[in-house]
């Protein structure tokens, strides 16, 4: 009845040999490089049997420091995958003009270009500002853990699934070649029959899963777990902003999921939801998509301008200038970035009133962001500023993101859009903005708390050559760009035939390369960081003479965070216990209740991934039985009683003991 073929293909569906790119040299030679990567960390792992330690204190641990610390080196893991990327661009769009094709054929372009956009955001900016909201908040507000700390878990394994499907599509069939942002017709399945899209869906809806449940997470957190007396115009302003921020997550990733679930019905059983026939509509997608997609950038650069605002006032040594415009600048932006998506398409030609509708509104919201600059400005006033690297990151943001910030409000002027519309000059202000925005911010954030995760201040030197190669770097890869756009050179393209134009690509590939070696100077630097870690050793647990409540606890702080729960009576509530004289208590400790590791967030995680993986290529009965075993992995967890434990007064003493000892500096 079936032959040797139908069982095939019944088991494997759509996947076969072709699938693994042997023909194209330079994804062979990456297999080559990642596989041996691969072997040799996973035997040096098992040689110095690592493999139980990371699994006991790391993979299943629930604790949002250690997630926090998970999510930022997903994302700095993925930042070199996707910065690869950026070189491949820059080198092909600098060589390919005239005779000379590059060393890219086309069909890779457009998915180096796709799967660089779906990297940088998805699986580098989301982890590291999660990452960040994760470790700081609870210690912020006083709190031991976040409010569901399994919920943790299983949302950072979620986005690790989502990123290895992503980076298993560089070897077995091929990721989307639509942009990261797959509009249809283009992303349908009559132009992508392929699996490049199904990848793009899958990973996407997997991770999406994953945000989705650590906003719900953090919105509880923030607005149940605050210490007693932290009202919320007393929270740290980093605390505001991830609250904003986890506001927009749960309000712009349903749409995220629902648009894709929508293309997906047109893709596996041909529903005609962005189809050209038959009653599509494709600007529907694009409203959709950019719906989430534009609240999506801010769910990005909100929580660090929570960190600049941390910055500023620690190392300008005063309290933050305007701290109540400073939350309403916040709650402005929140709500002005559900209102502006259309100015992504008002070449859609939706007449002048929405476009002038959604050119003002995206005008407005340059208004409450000025604010914070002045705050920030007026907080630096008269300020005893101390250039540390966090310092440094934070006033080449303000330079930088002001500038981004003025292209995009003229960006914003519809007929100026009308012609700059998907031209160099929108990638240059995208990448103004973010790069100055969000990574700057991100490196800043990561520099100014490393000490308070590990113990161990960042080894400052490379901290700053890392710094003035990325901002110099910055420079020179985006400003060519500015004006090859204005000249009318088109995004994503793959080859030139105009020669005078050349010249900006060569100075905007020279700037690339400088943030390589920004990149390389921030790999030293953790490598010095970590051969002179007793020299950089903090034993204050307050290397900067910080002002909110994560530096009240010993660096790294117990998994319990607070022996006590702090009382709070003013915002900056450690600068205010310190200056009333804290004492820190030695005795009176009791037993802290704590919840326990678990298995099930990787386990239910892992599963998903197959399951996407067998839904991207077909393979139905792999795809049931995942989703089965996914069910009933759920369902055995929820039986899993002995999910807490008791951390013994005893044992709190005898932490207690060292870290008063640990703390006895500066009290
Ligand atoms: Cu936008």
């Amino acid at each position: 009845m079936f032959d040797h073929l139908d069982i095939t293909k019944l088991v494997f569906g759509r996947l076969t040999w072709e699938a693994i790119p042997y023909h194209e040299p330079i994804l062979l030679y990456t297999f080559i490089a990642v596989a041996l990567g691969g072997i040799a960390v996973v035997a040096g792992l098992t040689y110095f049997k690592v493999w139980g330690y990371l699994w006991r204190e790391w993979f299943t641990s629930i604790d949002h420091k250690k997630i926090g610390i998970m999510y930022i080196i997903l994302g700095l893991i993925m930042l070199l995958r996707g910065f690869s990327d950026a070189i491949m661009m820059r080198a092909q769009q600098a060589m390919s003009f005239g005779a000379s094709d590059g060393f890219l054929p086309p069909h890779h372009y457009d998915q180096v270009f796709t799967a660089h956009g779906v990297i940088m955001i998805f699986f580098v900016a989301m982890p590291l500002v999660t990452g960040l909201m994760n470790f700081a908040v609870p210690l912020q507000i006083g709190a031991r853990d976040v409010a569901f700390p399994f919920l943790n878990n299983f949302s950072f394994w979620m986005t690790v699934s989502g990123a290895v499907l992503v980076m298993m599509s560089l070897f077995v069939g091929e990721f989307a070649r639509t942009g990261w942002l797959a509009y249809p017709p283009l992303s349908g399945i009559a132009y992508s029959p392929d699996v490049g899209v199904d990848y793009y869906i899958w990973s996407l809806q997997i991770a999406g899963v994953g945000t989705l449940l650590s906003g719900i997470n953090l919105i509880a957190t923030i607005v149940k777990m605050r210490a007693p007396g932290m009202g919320l115009m007393k929270m740290p302003i980093f605390t505001w902003t991830a609250l904003c921020t986890n506001v927009l997550i749960v309000a712009a990733f349903p749409v995220l999921t629902a648009v894709l679930g929508l293309l997906s019905l047109d893709r596996y059983v041909g529903t005609n939801f962005f189809s050209n026939d038959l009653g599509g509509n494709a600007m529907m997608y694009v409203n959709l998509i950019w719906i989430w997609g534009h609240p999506e950038v801010y769910i990005l650069i909100l929580p660090l301008f929570g960190v600049f605002s941390e910055v500023v006032s620690t190392f300008s040594g005063k309290r933050l200038f305007g701290y109540a415009s400073m939350v309403y600048a916040t709650i402005v932006i929140t709500i002005l970035s559900y209102l502006v998506w259309l100015h992504h398409f008002f070449t859609m030609g939706s007449g002048a009133s929405v476009n002038s509708f959604f050119g003002i509104t995206t005008m407005i919201i340059s208004i409450p962001t000025g604010a914070k600059i002045f705050n920030w400005l007026f907080t630096m006033y008269r300020g005893r500023i101390r250039f540390e690297v966090p310092m440094l990151w934070t006033i080449g943001f303000m330079v930088t993101f002001t500038i981004g910030g003025m292209t995009g409000v003229l960006l914003a002027v519809p007929p100026a859009d009308v012609v700059l519309h998907n031209s160099l000059f929108l990638i240059a202000h995208f990448h103004n903005v973010i790069i100055g925005g969000v990574v700057f911010g991100a490196f800043a954030g990561i520099n100014y708390w490393f000490p308070k995760a590990t113990g161990v201040k960042l080894d400052p030197f490379w901290g700053k050559v890392s710094f003035w190669l990325w901002l110099t770097g910055f420079w020179f890869a985006f400003m060519p760009l500015y004006v090859l756009g204005l000249m009318g050179v088109t995004r994503r393209m793959s080859h030139f035939e105009d020669p005078s134009l050349q010249i900006w690509f060569v100075i905007a590939a020279f700037g690339a390369l400088l943030i390589a070696g920004g990149i390389l100077a921030m790999i030293i630097q953790l490598v010095v960081t970590f051969r002179d870690r007793e020299a950089l050793r903090d034993r204050t647990g307050d290397p900067w003479n910080g002002r909110t409540l994560e530096w009240s606890t010993s660096s790294p702080p117990p998994s319990y965070n607070f022996a006590f729960t702090p009382v709070v009576h003013e915002g900056d509530a450690w600068h205010d216990m310190k200056k009333r004289g804290y004492e820190r208590p030695l005795e009176g400790f009791i037993p802290i209740h704590m919840p326990k590791n678990t298995w099930a967030g990787i386990v239910l995680a892992g599963l998903s991934a197959v399951f996407g993986f067998a839904a991207i290529w077909h393979m139905w009965p792999l795809a049931a039985l995942s989703f089965f075993a996914l069910i009933v992995t759920a369902i055995t967890h929820t039986f899993n009683y002995q999910r807490d434990f008791h951390i013994g007064a005893d044992e709190v003493v005898r932490i207690e003991g060292d870290r008063t000892r640990l703390l006895a500096s500066h009290v």
